[in-house]
């Protein structure tokens, strides 16, 4: 792309928006301030390390066989590093328990320990990333259809040794890259049908919660992750909404919103400022929904953009964790990385960019026709030659220029494996 061009485009973006109100270079730079979490698990499926050629279970799918998935650590670390060149801005890598660094040895769940992810925490910095972290319960023999709500207390026990372990490598992770490192625990936990026991396995999972959080940290941050449903379990899912939220709130939790863990038709956006009034901080897993918890790539769509709206509307940036959590592997999989985050970017973009004190102020005047209008007219605003803008000078691909580079990728490298 003509740099010339896109200047061109930006200069009158800024005065077009100016017209409006917004400084555009502030939006710019708070753009700038936003750190994604990049989710290790779409460069391979979900497979991870300690048994790469288990079966996924925990009623999650990863569907579609694209050639040249990551196969071992270094593949993967090539490929998020590709991955992130096209993607502006600095960012973050989320790491799963299962993708640690096991020199070929078998690794239990219950004995991992910060020594597995050493060379990760080196490698980050080195690459001038941050890393936060999942305990993994599930594509286990112990996994089942319950870990940390089993009744049997050998399983259970396995299960919180497990979370606790990953608690500790968070709290290294943490210190060693001298920023908290936010770790996720999701837990599949559920029946396919009808339980009579609903309030005993939830009983359970508050009792491993409470000890699993007895250890103070202060080097990582806890968040808890809901789900409407799983494949296999979906009569009854221990860990719902209701419970992380009566959780969270009552233990200063965060609570972790993944945007295709509702029904479909709620609004997760609309969560956003309810939460912030009773949880310390939020956790974000940007997905996309279709027909059910799919996972498919992120793209800019309404639920996005609503999303991210009423994270900035709400002056809550610094309080929300904004992780990725979608895996297909249908498509070349760095292309997924680079849609994904390069979407979510976008939107916040345009939040960023949104009138909103022309907007607020005709709302304090119960202009209702005016407040809709001004929404619909910002929608066709030029925020694209701002983004155009924002590429260039992170030096990555500018629109669709990062395509061919990905085909190139694709012929050398991982057509290859
Ligand atoms: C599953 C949850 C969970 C996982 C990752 C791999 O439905 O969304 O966050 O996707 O932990
Ligand atoms: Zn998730």
């Amino acid at each position: 792309m003509k740099e010339e061009l896109v200047k061109k485009a930006y200069d009158i973006a800024v005065e077009r928006y100016a017209a409006v109100g917004v400084d555009v270079n502030k939006a710019m730079e708070d753009l700038q301030k936003i750190s994604l979490s990049l989710h290790c698990w779409q460069a391979d499926d979900v497979a991870g390390f300690e048994n790469p050629d288990g079966e996924l279970s925990g009623g999650i799918q990863a569907t579609g066989n694209h050639p040249g998935k990551a196969r071992n650590l270094e593949e993967l670390r090539q490929d998020i590093l590709k991955a992130t060149s096209y993607i502006p801005g600095t960012h973050r890598l989320n790491l799963h328990a299962i993708y640690g660094d096991f020199g070929g040895k078998f690794v239990d769940r219950n004995e991992i320990e910060p020594k597995h992810f050493e060379s990760w925490m080196q490698w980050a910095k080195e690459n001038n990333m941050k890393l936060d972290f999942n305990s993994t319960s599930f594509s286990h023999p112990k996994s089942g259809s319950l870990t940390l709500a089993n009744p049997d207390d050998e399983i259970r026990n396995f299960w919180i040794e497990h979370t606790e372990r990953s608690r500790a490598i968070s709290e290294a992770m943490g210190i060693y890259q001298d920023s908290p490192c936010v770790m996720n625990l999701w837990i599949h936990d559920g029946s396919k049908d009808i339980t009579v026991n609903r309030l005993r396995y939830r009983e359970l999972l508050k009792e491993s919660l409470d000890k699993i959080f007895a250890t103070k940290y202060d080097h990582m941050k806890d968040c808890i992750e809901a789900k409407l449903f799983g494949i296999g379990a979906e009569s009854y899912t221990v860990g719902s909404y209701d419970f992380y939220l009566g959780y969270g709130a009552k233990n200063n939790k965060m609570v972790t919103l993944d945007t295709g863990h509702f029904h479909l038709t709620e609004s997760v956006a609309d969560k956003i400022s309810a939460l912030l009034l009773f949880t310390p901080e939020i956790m974000l897993h940007v997905s996309r929904p279709i027909r059910w918890d799919s996972d498919h790539v992120t793209t800019m769509n309404d639920d996005t953009l609503d999303l991210a709206k009423e994270i900035v509307r709400s002056n809550a940036l610094n309080k929300v964790n904004i992780g990725l959590d979608y895996f297909d592997a249908s498509i070349n999989r760095i292309g997924a990385y680079v849609i994904g985050s390069r979407a979510t970017q976008k939107c916040f973009l345009q939040a960023l960019l949104e009138p909103i004190a022309q907007l607020r102020e005709y709302e304090a005047n119960n202009q209702w026709f005016e407040r809709l209008a001004l929404l619909e007219e910002s929608k066709g605003l030029p925020w694209n030659a701002v983004w155009d803008m924002f590429c260039l000078k992170n030096n990555v691909p500018v629109g669709e220029e990062f395509i061919p580079e990905i085909q190139k990728y694709e012929q050398e490298v991982t057509f290859k494996r």
